[in-house]
Formats: structure tokens, C-alpha cells, sequence
């Protein structure tokens, strides 16, 4: 192993490491801005095109980015001399040269890396001008993306391309015209863009963000004829926390259920007692498949950036997904139709807002298919962050909110639509039902470790009544674009699979509060999601009570025609 001296501190580094690795393992700290690093699932971007890392390295003439130069024997570095800082100023400077200066406006202010560099650098003037590119502005349902804010760090190419493999950003022109956008200009609705986000979450500047439906809510929760029901998806409690001073892996739901109220939603519901509904319909699915020679393997379909990416690349095994709607569309179905007797309400006065950690949410939302109430199921999506905004818009002190209750009829659900927020939870929870259901005895450790975990791809074998069934488990497009290519070739045979779009499922979402590169965030959001479950008292979706209680007021039994029309979807090529 290698000795070098970072800052007169001797240290020893594994062979491999950069400058940048080492200086991070003494617990140093050197500024980056295109770098990117997200370990567990294999991803790093390392163009090193921003020379924001520049380091001094004695004996060498020029300076050396940091982030892009191998350790040797006796390299003696210094992070912070001089020249480096002089040299990280004028590359920052060179950047804002062209960048638009409206960060007052702007929907990353106080967010952006770009922005946080310039005050760590002291950057109160710039004497160089640059020429402003006018790119147009994209805005979709779920996306703003304002190519004019792009530096060029090339993180969401990164993503797009080798995370998801959906391939549509790339760097385009020369020069000052220089930006990462779709190839021929294109609007994302124009391409294959599943929105699953994770561009806009590694995105350091305001090129890529979310579109916001802050204003739209408070329009209707001001409006007296409006019923605005809310439901909140298993992964925001988890995460809200961190907009607020919590560690990541705060359970925050009561404070978020308090909020809500505070903010003045007329019922506070949640996401999970649909996840639970969705257990029903897609283990009754899978168990029908299962035991009458069905198409196999099952694919989950909760995840619309997922539905998306098979629509577009594998159109001829669109028989393969559940033909159940995501909670968040079942729940919206249920709420204008079954919520609405019940409350003696017209369902054209009920407003449905989803509170998610995922933008294509947004998109799923304004599905033109998703109206199985007579109306459209979900009104408006807005995301953690977004709903971070509209409480600290309202001056909550979100640390002082008590504790509080959802509402019901429905409010209410077990551990198993909890951990829906996680990769692996989803089949995990199908699993619990399916197994009492097919074997007609109880399940014992209702934790399927084997599906648990952060490997791209999870497959596990569950013995089920003499069956052995097959579990497959993938985060992240590209992995199951893998996945799926083994199995139309012979090589790999599954009976279920579970698909997230998000690194480590919904906890890693494009709508959650930034991770700024860190795994670690999103591990810790997974942990919290784990011990919700374990401390529910039932955890399996068959067993919650108000689920029960919709089948046998309303929905008479899983995939009974009523059901079938409100809770379940088809898929398009
Ligand atoms: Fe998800 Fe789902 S788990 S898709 O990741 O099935 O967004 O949290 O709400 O609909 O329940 C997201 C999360 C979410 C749905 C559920
Ligand atoms: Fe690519 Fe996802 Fe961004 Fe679309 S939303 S451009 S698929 S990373």
C-alpha cells in the first residue's frame, strides 16, 4: 500500500484509491462539484470537467484534480494551498460566468452545490463575462429542465445512461453552447423518459428539477367548496425529518400527519392503507396465476417510472405486470368512489393530493387510463421536498408539532405496506399474503431476508406448498433490464418480480430531500422503514382491519368486477 502525505499527514491507501478517496479517508475535505460517487449501487461519475478539486502536488507543475489522480508511493499533497483555492475560485467563476444569476428566484436556491461553492470560495465578484446561451426551457408533467442552469458535470447522463439505461441525455454542442439535454432538442415527453427523477436528484444546479404543484394545492385547500383529502407515501416519513434538523432515518409520522392538518387538508390519509389494498389484488393475481398455468414470471406494477421503461423497451411482455394499479391510483379510485358514499360527498368536490418521493407520480397521476372513479383518481402530487416548502411557508416549527392520528377509513394499515418504500418490499409483502393464502397456514417469520439488501439484482426461492417459488428483485432500470434480457433468453426462470425504478426503491427517490451523493442517507431511510414494520402489531395486508372492512362493504372480494374496474389498469406500447 502506498504512503503519501496529505497536509503534512502521513497516511497508507489502498493501491486503487485517487487523491480525492484518500483525503476523504483521513476525514479531509476537498470541494467537488461534477464528482459523484454512490458506492453500493455502482455508480460514479468522474469526468473531471469542473476542476473544482484541484489539488497541489509538490514537485509537479501544474496542479492535479483531485477526484481523477491515482496515489503513488511519496506523493506529498496539499489541499488547500494558495494556488488550489485560487485555482478552484477561477474554475467556479468560469462557470457562473454563463450562468444565469437569478438565484433568488431560482428553485434550487438554497439548495444548489454550485451556489453553496461560490459562498465557500468567497466569490463576491467575477471578472469574467461569458456568453449567455439561450436554451428553451422544458417543462413536462413531473419535470422542469432549464438547460441554460446545466454546468455540465454530467451526473444525470450518468443516471440516466448507465443507472436506468434509459439513454436520453447526453452531451450536445460546443463551447459556450455546451449542454447535457435530449438529442434533437426533445422535450422529455417526447422520449423515452420514464421520469423516474434520478436525474433531477443528482442534479447540483437548478437544470433539472421537479415541477411544482404547490400553488394548484393551496388554490383548492383555500377553496371552501373543495373536500381535500391527502394520503402520504410509505417513504416520506421517513425522509421529511431531514428537511426539518432530524437525522435521516427519523420516523417522523405523526409530526407529518400534524402538519398536514396544520396546513389545512380536510382528512389526512395515507398511501399505505392502499398498499395494503394493492397486497389484495396482486397476491389474489399471483396466486391465480400461480396455481392456473398464468403468464409467469408476475411483474409488480407499483412503479410508474418502471411501467414507463416496459412500455417502452420490452412492449412485447406487457402480459407480464400485474394488472393492479399503484396504491397511489387505487387509493385516489377509492377516495372519489368508496370515501365518498361513505362521507356523503360528491366526488366532484373531493381534490385528491399525493404526498410522494417520486416524480413520476406526477406523470402516473395524469395517465389519461387513471380515471376509474369517473374522474381523475389523483388530483395533484407533490413531493417531500415540495411539501417541505409549504410547511416552512406556513412558519410550522416542524420539531415542536405533536404527535398525531390518521384518519380513517383510510388511514389505517400494517408493516407490510410499509416497507413497500423499500427495494424488496413489495414482494416481501405480497409474499406474507400469498403464502397463507395458497397454503392456507400461517406464516411464521414473516421477514424475507433473501430479498432484502442492495444488490442490483435479488433472487430468492420461497418454498410454497410443495413449489418452489422464485422471487426476483431489482432496483434500478438497468438492472432489470438485465434481469429481464436472462429471462427471455432461457437463462434465468422467476415467478415474481419486484421492480424499483430508484436506488434502494422510494427511499431513494427523485422527490426526497437531496443525498448529496451519500448512500448512507438513503440506507438509513431503509432501516427506519424496517422498524415501522416490525413494531406495527399486524403486518401482514390480508390481516388489516379496514382492509377487511372495504371488501366486505364495497369491493365484495379481490378482482371482483367492481374491484377489477377500480383497481386495476392495462398497459400501452
Ligand atoms: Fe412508492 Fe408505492 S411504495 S411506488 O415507491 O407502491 O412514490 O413511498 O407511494 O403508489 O405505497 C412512491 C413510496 C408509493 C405507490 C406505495
Ligand atoms: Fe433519464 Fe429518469 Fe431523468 Fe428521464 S427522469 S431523463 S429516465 S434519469
Amino acid at each position: 500500500m502506498p504512503k503519501i502525505t496529505i497536509n503534512c499527514k502521513e497516511v497508507e491507501v489502498p493501491e486503487n484509491y485517487t487523491v480525492l478517496d484518500a483525503v476523504k479517508s483521513i476525514g479531509g475535505y476537498v470541494p467537488t462539484l461534477c464528482y459523484m460517487k454512490l458506492e453500493d449501487i455502482g455508480i460514479e461519475n468522474r469526468p473531471a470537467s469542473c476542476r473544482v478539486c484541484m489539488v497541489e502536488i509538490e514537485g509537479r507543475r501544474n496542479l492535479a484534480p483531485a477526484c481523477a489522480t491515482p496515489v503513488a508511493e511519496g506523493l506529498v499533497v496539499k489541499t488547500h494551498s494558495r494556488r488550489a483555492i485560487h485555482a478552484r475560485r477561477t474554475a467556479v467563476q468560469l462557470l457562473l460566468s454563463d450562468h444565469p444569476q437569478d438565484c433568488l428566484k431560482c428553485p434550487k436556491n438554497g439548495e444548489c452545490e454550485l451556489q453553496d461553492l461560490a459562498a465557500e470560495l468567497n466569490i463576491h465578484n467575477n471578472p469574467y463575462f461569458g456568453k449567455m446561451s439561450l436554451h428553451k426551457k422544458d417543462i413536462s408533467a413531473a419535470i422542469i429542465r432549464d438547460p441554460n442552469k446545466c454546468v455540465m458535470c454530467r451526473r444525470c447522463e450518468t443516471m440516466c445512461n448507465e443507472f436506468q439505461t434509459v439513454g436520453v441525455l447526453s452531451a450536445v454542442d460546443r463551447g459556450f453552447d455546451a449542454v447535457v439535454k435530449p438529442t434533437f432538442d426533445w422535450s422529455l415527453e417526447s422520449t423515452a423518459c420514464t421520469f423516474c427523477g434520478q436525474c433531477v436528484a443528482v442534479c447540483p444546479t437548478g437544470a433539472l428539477v421537479e415541477r411544482s404543484y404547490i400553488d394548484q394545492v393551496w388554490d383548492v385547500i383555500e377553496d371552501p367548496k373543495k373536500h381535500v383529502v391527502v394520503q402520504t407515501a410509505p417513504a416520506v416519513r421517513v425522509a421529511i425529518g431531514e428537511e426539518f434538523g432530524y437525522e435521516p432515518g427519523t420516523i417522523s409520522t405523526g409530526k407529518l400527519v400534524s402538519a398536514l392538518r396544520v396546513l389545512g387538508f380536510d382528512k389526512i390519509f395515507d398511501t399505505n392503507f392502499a398498499a395494503d389494498l394493492t397486497i389484495m389484488e396482486e397476491a389474489y393475481e399471483f396466486k391465480e396465476r400461480l396455481e392456473n398455468g398464468g403468464y409467469l414470471p408476475m411483474l409488480t406494477s407499483c412503479c410508474p417510472g418502471w411501467v414507463k421503461f416496459l412500455e417502452h423497451q420490452f412492449p412485447e411482455l406487457l402480459e407480464m405486470p400485474s394488472s393492479a394499479k399503484s396504491p397511489q391510483q387505487m387509493f385516489g379510485a377509492v377516495a372519489k368512489t368508496y370515501y365518498a358514499q361513505k362521507a356523503g360527498i360528491d366526488p366532484k368536490d373531493i381534490v385528491v393530493v399525493s404526498i410522494m418521493p417520486c416524480l413520476a407520480k406526477k406523470y402516473e397521476a395524469n395517465r389519461e387510463e387513471l380515471r376509474g372513479s369517473g374522474y381523475q383518481d389523483v388530483d395533484y402530487v407533490i413531493t417531500t421536498r415540495e411539501l417541505a416548502d409549504m410547511i416552512r411557508e406556513s412558519g410550522i416549527n416542524f420539531q415542536n408539532l405533536p404527535e398525531e392520528e390518521y384518519d380513517n377509513p383510510l388511514g389505517e394499515s400494517t408493516g407490510a405496506a410499509d416497507i413497500f418504500g423499500r427495494t424488496g418490499g413489495v414482494a416481501e409483502a405480497a409474499l406474507r399474503t400469498a403464502y397463507e393464502w395458497i397454503t392456507g397456514e400461517e406464516l411464521g417469520n414473516v421477514e424475507f431476508e433473501a430479498v432484502r439488501g442492495y444488490e442490483g439484482v435479488r433472487i430468492a426461492e420461497v418454498g410454497i406448498k410443495g413449489t418452489k417459488v422464485k422471487v426476483g428483485v431489482a432496483h434500478g432500470l438497468g438492472n432489470v433490464r438485465k434481469l429481464l434480457e436472462d429471462i427471455r433468453e432461457g437463462k434465468t426462470e422467476v415467478h415474481m418480480i419486484e421492480v424499483m425504478a430508484c436506488p434502494g426503491g422510494c427511499v431513494g427517490g427523485g422527490g426526497q430531500p437531496y443525498h448529496h451523493g451519500d448512500f448512507n442517507i438513503i440506507k438509513r431511510r431503509t432501516e427506519a422503514i424496517n422498524k415501522i414494520d416490525r413494531n406495527k402489531p399486524i403486518r401482514k395486508s390480508h390481516e388489516n382491519p379496514s382492509i377487511k372492512k372495504i371488501y366486505e362493504e364495497f369491493l365484495g372480494k379481490p378482482n371482483s368486477e367492481k374491484a377489477h374496474h377500480l383497481l386495476h389498469t392495462e398497459y400501452f406500447e
